[in-house]
């Protein structure tokens, strides 16, 4: 914790405008256009991707950037507000397995929730074959914000442990509920590829507590990744102000909404105002104001030159930019500085990645948003 609390620190004495605009560090190239709202995108083998938009739409992208139709075979989606088809996974054997996870707004009788799917991509990448829903959010509620809904696979020692990382956000209107275990807003769960709960889950044999809770007290969850370290690193909408990088470790609070660097909406305190307790985690790094963060990807590819290696990236929603993050080296985990790039693009960016050819993509989120690829200059 000593590194955490000196970068938390360091972090601090960063905020005020210390992201640098990068002398045109990349040079952004349209891959496809005409999204309509995209969140997520992952690559297919031959140089194709697989792009999901937020109405409720998979579609397959040719290498030539040319759209294919929406995939037949979806589940029924709540596409409202900040709802719909969210985030994208493949299975690390998609090659031989052709296996895939989505997490999306799932509508019930009453209200909706995120869920989380299982489906296989068919041969003929036009549809997708046995869906089956692996987790939903207890409880449903009716609300059209705050799905969080990023999914990690997490590792242990460098390989794939057929396991499932799935951020949750706490719905907007049962902010309270982060801080209690009994349902699933505000939570990161684990979960095994088939929907079971791991044995080593934090709170299996807590009476009254959810089992597929990882970790608590989040807000809204959009971006999520694994370290070089292989462990989890997610950031969160705040409220106004305050939005966080946290490395979620099993069982801890993370202290949304009894503590935050934001306040609320309009100005005024959320709860006493306090930024730090006792038996709650402080962020590795916040936000004031708020960039409204979605999407994260570290970088392992020497393709931006040495400097760039390791470097975490994060999508600006509300300014409009790619925030390069410098961290220590060798790897700590501490922010070090930020930089603002593709700013001249002025577009939300929902979602990056870096791809098989070691090159970052990043995902506009407009009515017609934009596939891009970034080229070293
Ligand atoms: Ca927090």
């Amino acid at each position: 914790m000593a590194c955490i609390t000196k970068s938390f620190i360091l972090s601090a004495l960063l905020l005020v405008n210390t992201a640098q605009v990068g002398a045109q560090a990349v040079r952004p190239e349209t891959v496809a256009s005409g999204l309509q709202n995209p969140w997520a995108v992952a690559f297919l083998p031959e140089g194709r991707f697989l792009v999901t938009e937020r109405p409720g739409r998979l579609r397959v992208i040719e290498p030539s950037g040319q759209l294919g139709a929406a995939l037949k075979g979806l589940p029924p989606v709540a596409a409202l507000g900040q709802g719909g088809l969210l985030d994208l996974v493949l299975d690390a054997d998609f090659a031989r397995n052709r296996t895939l996870y989505f997490c999306f707004a799932e509508p019930g009788l009453v209200g909706n929730s995120t869920a989380l799917a299982r489906a296989r991509l068919s041969i003929n990448r036009t549809q997708l074959e046995e869906v089956k829903v692996i987790f939903s959010q207890k409880p449903k509620v009716i609300s059209s914000a705050h799905f969080g809904c990023r999914i990690v696979e997490s590792q242990q020692g460098g390989k794939a442990d057929g396991l499932l990382f799935l951020s949750l956000g706490e719905r907007y209107v049962r902010k309270d509920d982060a801080q209690t275990l009994d349902n699933h807003h505000g939570k990161i769960i684990r979960i095994h590829k088939d929907g079971r709960v791991p044995a080593d889950n934090p709170f299996v044999d807590r009476a009254g507590a959810l089992p597929e809770i990882w970790s608590y007290g989040h807000r809204n969850v959009q971006g999520a990744a694994l370290a070089p370290d292989g462990l989890l690193w997610t950031h969160e909408h705040g409220p106004q102000g305050g939005d966080e990088i946290n490395l979620p470790q099993p069982g801890r609070n993370y202290g949304w909404p009894v503590i935050t660097y934001g306040e609320n909406y309009g100005g005024g305190k959320i709860s006493d105002g306090a930024t730090a307790k006792s038996g709650m985690e402080q962020p590795l790094h916040y936000w004031v104001p708020s960039i409204a963060p979605s999407g994260m990807a570290f970088l392992s590819s020497q393709r931006y030159g040495q400097a760039w290696v390791g470097n975490l990236f994060v999508g600006s929603l509300k300014f409009g930019y790619l925030d390069r993050i410098e961290l220590s080296k060798p790897f700590k985990g501490q922010v070090v500085r930020e930089h603002k790039l593709l700013a001249e693009l002025g577009a939300r960016i929902r979602d990056v990645r870096q791809g098989p050819d070691g090159l970052l993509y990043v995902l506009t989120d407009e009515a017609r948003g934009r596939l891009i690829r970034l080229l070293p200059n």
